[in-house]
């Protein structure tokens, strides 16, 4: 798998800036560049990264997407005097000109295309680009909301073109639409853009009918567009988590990209005076993992918005460290969506699931069913709420992120004797003192001598506890009986003090019955049969009705179900099990073991079973490789719960969104949790 992540970036591109007052544009400002920089050196990231020189895009890269007049008129700003400026400014929305700007529009698109050549050719796995001015905005012939050239469209073009790639997804997740990415790929089925964005039924800029979810992309390009409007602003981590769990990447995953290219705007991010929303910076760390195991981990992320100082050098330096590797921060105190993002949710949920079988099982109700807008109005005043909303955006305040320190050995194995440890790994052994080995020997091996599978079972103990103290990040054990080891582990975490495990396990293993029922565990088992006797409080047993072997049904209940779920759960630990013929194919584990490192600061164990000495070997390529596929998706649960009674949003029920399966569940939690 291809190393390194590339960062770009040159200080030409702070030598513009606005020459005359104009409130709107203050806040676009050369500092936005040289803070985000500096914050990254500062921490040591830009050292680590692969720094690539950035380039000048020519006049045959900016015409994939603009026009030739348009070019040719921003080709004149440069020998322009200050009025005849102002006046070439006047006929754009929220942008200005300076005589540099030309010159750092081509290097910003410039420098996303030399960031798309490094991922393209294998020079670096990842990267992302520090760009001023920013392009989302800007459409073919017009400047529009401090963007002059639009950089990511224009590397969408570039990739498919240079590379003969297929499809790529681009993310945007600035506060802002960038309707001029949506504009320049509508029609095309080959270019899928989704954006969230503050919208507030159309008040806010750029105040388009185009931005709302009903704007699915038009002829090939139908379903090929996804917009998820905020309607309301002050929206928090777990709004953004559940959006990317319930529409993102349940799509981006059936869309398969060959590359991702990210809209990296952090105006979206708590303290931005644009977006008025409460997303930590931290948040970004999750959203950029959440992307990496996509399209084989080319991601390219490109500078747009971000207008608090503060919270954008903080979100770019989580970004970029996220690129590199180093886990990411436990995601902290995350509740469902709210009311009004839930609706947003609901509604592109509905738009789009005649084009995604992800979705075809999508609740369809009435807008009016899951409309917010009503509630507003009885509360006393649309305008007054709005008031206290803003006031309260503005005046909010965060700490800053905590250091995120990545443990000295990433991926430890245990591995039976005579197995070669690949490289990359460390092979871990454990010399636990004598009375604990005891205890093992008497409690799971009933005092029998088998010298081998007490070895296994006092590394595992000893490997738990090396993560606990952030020395391993996670590890790997091939054990010969994955339930022993299993209940091994679970025992060991209670006996620590450990605060919460998140078990997931695929197939039908003897799961432990110990610590399930006070919530210390939460046991998610992928089994073909529910067995009804079992029905404990955190235990969820999930039936697939295809079985494991359906790829695309069990993807879209990891993204669906076992992340959200995960992510309110805040584990210390996860555990992955996989049991003996639970017939889950090599891609779909890649992908539940790397969606899930999000959590527990990436401490994942994963437990394997293995008998013979032949097939150990497999099982560590598998573990160790990484591709998918897909198909048609559902639980039979689901089916069974939205033929039976369809449930209605109102503040007491929860979202009919999460499906039937994930309502039990939910509820369970917060009965556990009250
Ligand atoms: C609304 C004015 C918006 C344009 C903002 C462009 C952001 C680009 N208060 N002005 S990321
Ligand atoms: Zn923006």
């Amino acid at each position: 798998m291809k190393m390194g992540t590339a960062l770009l970036y040159d200080d030409e591109m702070t030598k513009y800036k606005l020459l005359w007052t104009d409130p709107v544009c203050k806040i676009e400002v050369p500092e936005r560049l040289t803070v985000s920089h500096e914050a990254l050196l500062k921490a040591g990231l830009a050292d680590r990264c692969i720094s690539v020189p950035v380039r000048e895009a020519t006049d045959a890269d900016i015409l994939l997407v603009h026009s030739e007049e348009y070019l040719e008129a921003v080709k004149k700003t440069p020998y322009m005097t200050l009025e005849d400026l102002m006046e070439f400014t006047l006929q754009y929305g929220d942008v200005y000109f300076h005589p540099n700007i030309y010159h750092c529009a081509k290097l910003a698109a410039g420098a996303t295309l030399q960031l798309v050549d490094s991922v393209m050719t294998g020079k670096v796995r990842n990267g992302m680009a520090l760009v001023r001015p920013p392009g989302h905005h800007s459409m073919r012939s017009a400047a529009n909301g401090f963007c002059v050239f639009n950089n990511v469209a224009i590397a969408a073009r570039y990739a498919k073109q240079k590379y003969g790639i297929k499809r790529v997804l681009i993310v945007d997740w600035d506060v802002h639409h960038g309707q001029g990415v949506q504009y320049c790929f509508e029609d095309d089925p080959s270019v899928l853009y989704f954006s969230w964005h503050r919208y507030e039924h159309q008040k806010f800029w750029p105040h388009l009918r185009d931005s709302d979810y009903d704007c699915v992309g038009k002829e090939k390009g139908a379903g090929f567009n996804v917009n998820v409007p905020w309607n309301k602003v002050g929206m928090k981590n777990s709004d953004y988590l559940s959006v990317f769990c319930h529409v993102l990447l349940p799509i981006a995953y059936e869309f398969s990209p060959d590359l991702v290219l990210v809209c990296a705007g952090f105006d979206s991010a708590i303290g931005d005076p644009e977006g008025k929303m409460c997303a930590s910076p931290d948040v970004f760390a999750h959203l950029t993992h959440l992307l990496m195991n996509l399209a084989g981990g080319k991601l390219c992320a490109v500078l747009e918005g971000g207008y608090n100082l503060t919270s954008l050098h903080q979100s770019v330096c989580q970004t970029v460290q996220t690129l590199l590797g180093d886990p990411a921060p436990r995601p902290a105190n995350l509740d469902g969506p709210c009311a009004s993002a839930l609706e947003s949710l609901h509604c592109v949920r509905s738009a789009h699931r005649p084009y995604w079988s992800c979705l075809k099982h999508a609740a369809d109700l009435l807008t009016s069913d899951v409309s917010t807008k009503g509630i507003e109005l009885t509360a006393g005043g649309q305008e007054k709420q709005k008031a206290e909303e803003e006031r309260s955006a503005e005046s909010e305040e965060w700490s800053e992120p905590l250091k995120r320190a990545a443990p000295p050995v990433r991926t430890a194995l245990v591995l039976p004797d005579g197995v070669v440890c690949p490289e990359g790994c460390t092979r871990f052994s454990s010399s636990a003192d004598p009375s604990k080995v005891n205890k093992l020997r008497e409690t799971f091996l009933k005092d029998s001598d088998d010298s081998d599978a007490l070895t296994t079972l006092s590394s595992l103990t000893a490997l738990v506890q090396k993560m606990e103290q952030n020395e391993i990040c996670n590890g790997l054990a091939l054990v010969r009986d994955v339930s022993m080891a299993m209940m091994c582990v679970v025992q060991h975490a209670e006996a620590a003090h450990l605060d919460r495990v998140l078990i997931v396990c695929v197939g039908d293993a003897a799961v432990p019955s110990q610590g399930t029922d006070d919530g210390t565990t939460l046991l998610v088992q992928f089994s073909s049969e529910e067995s009804e006797g079992q029905k404990r409080r955190f235990h969820i047993p999930l039936c697939l009705k295809k079985g494991c072997s359906d790829v695309s049904g069990f993807t879209q209940a990891v993204l669906g179900l076992v992340l959200p779920l995960g992510y309110e759960y805040d584990p210390s630990l996860v555990l992955l099990v996989r049991s003996p013929g639970s017939g889950l194919c090599d891609g779909a584990w890649q992908q539940l073991t790397g969606l899930l490192q999000g959590l527990a600061q990436g401490h994942t164990l994963v437990l394997m079973q293995v008998r013979r000495r032949r097939g150990v070997r497999a099982h560590l390529r598998l573990h160790l490789c990484c591709f998918w596929s897909f198909s048609l998706f559902y639980f039979r649960k689901v089916r069974r719960s939205a033929s039976a009674r369809r449930p209605r949003l109102s503040s007491e029920s929860p979202p009919p969104l999460w499906g039937g399966l994930v309502l039990r569940c939910r509820r369970m939690w917060r009965r556990w949790r009250d």
